[in-house]
């Protein structure tokens, strides 16, 4: 799985060939049990403290006894997660069906919610989208806050750190912070950037952000957008223009748009979810700030009422914080002990 590599810690990222960003490779043994799980363990932290601890602590050395009162504090204890009562009551359910009334270990329920959690996390289309000839481009949309900007630098830092051409793209005018905060993580990366005066159409700067791309002959174009107008009506309106005026310049584009959704809000990233996906016309999830959150059980929900696959997760605020999501490593850095 492509996880972000860190220059320092793995010297494989320094070899010559650029790997492909959206070539996903099986998980090796070594990724999977280095630095870099170990880093998707830590960001893990809160939800794991949650989700694994509280688990084991329903169980003695000598097992329990799989009963109502075992399957109702399980269930509670999966909900704390906010993994919502469909997934938390398909997981109790399972286990019920294949445990109830005997004396269980902990390592036997373990793997049964994990394989389960595992199954329902199974997605198709993870990978970074990529168009037929470049540039692909790449609009990130999302409330307020929920880290859009602070997303692209991660995701553009890592393009840019495997041999791609980036342009970036100012398209949050509502606020000049925002401008120039785009603007830091472009010098930091040292990739092209576009931005128009503070309250210029954005639109407009999508537009020529696209047309750059193409001039430089870019590999990929990322714009941001602003997380709150006026209105939420305004907001989509403007998200729909946006997407308009891109492709009128590069038919085909904008090949991804990618929601981000903050962890912290558990649920309330659901209800955010509902308000993007079908005026923005979104293909993927970030789902950020996954380290700050005992939440991340909400990713359960998200897969089971969203088409979208969740594409990336944050694991912090580090410009390397940010990894391909793989079901298969998640649910092991989640309950692995
Ligand atoms: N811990 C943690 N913090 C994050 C992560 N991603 C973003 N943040 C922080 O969340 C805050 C908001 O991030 P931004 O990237 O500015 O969010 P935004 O969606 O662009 O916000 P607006 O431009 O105001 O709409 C910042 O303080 C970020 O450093 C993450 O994965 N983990
Ligand atoms: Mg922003």
């Amino acid at each position: 799985m492509a996880f972000w590599r860190s220059k320092k810690n793995d010297s494989s990222d320094e070899s010559t060939a650029p790997e492909t960003p959206s070539a996903s490779s099986p998980a090796s043994g070594e990724e999977a049990s280095g630095g870099l799980f170990g880093k998707m363990k830590t960001g893990l932290q809160k939800t794991r403290r949650v989700l694994g601890t509280d688990i084991r602590d329903l169980f003695k050395a000598e097992g329990r006894l799989v009963d109502e009162d075992f399957l109702g504090e399980l269930y509670a204890r999966l909900i704390r997660t906010d993994m919502g009562a469909g997934p938390a009551g398909r997981i109790r359910d399972r286990v019920a069906k294949d445990f109830r009334g005997r004396v269980v270990h902990l390592e036997e329920v373990v793997q049964t919610i994990t394989e389960d959690i595992r199954e329902q996390l199974k997605q198709d289309h993870g990978d970074l989208a990529k168009a037929d000839s470049p540039p692909t481009v790449i609009l990130v949309v999302g409330v307020n806050g929920s880290g859009k900007t602070t997303s692209i630098g991660k995701l553009s830092h890592h393009l840019v750190s495997q041999g791609h051409k980036i342009v970036l793209g100012a398209g949050d005018t509502f606020r000049a912070a925002a401008v120039e905060q785009l603007t830091i993580w472009s010098e930091r990366i040292g990739c092209e950037i576009v931005t128009g005066p503070s309250g210029v159409d954005p639109a407009s700067v999508a537009y020529q952000t696209t047309e750059k791309a193409v001039e430089i002959g870019a590999d990929y174009a990322i714009i941001d957008t602003a997380g709150r107008l006026q209105t939420q009506g305004k907001l989509m309106q403007e998200l729909e223009k946006i997407r308009r005026v891109i492709d009128k310049k590069l038919p085909g584009a904008p090949h991804e748009v990618l929601l981000v959704l903050d962890a912290t809000a558990g649920q309330n990233a659901i209800s955010q979810a509902k308000g993007f996906s079908n005026a923005a016309g979104c293909t993927g999830i970030i789902l950020s700030k996954l380290d700050g959150s005992a939440k991340g059980g909400v990713v359960l929900p998200i897969r089971e009422q969203f088409e979208l696959p969740v594409k990336f997760v944050g694991l912090g605020e580090g410009i390397e914080d940010m990894t391909k999501f793989d079901p298969d490593t998640f649910t092991a850095a989640l309950l692995e002990a």
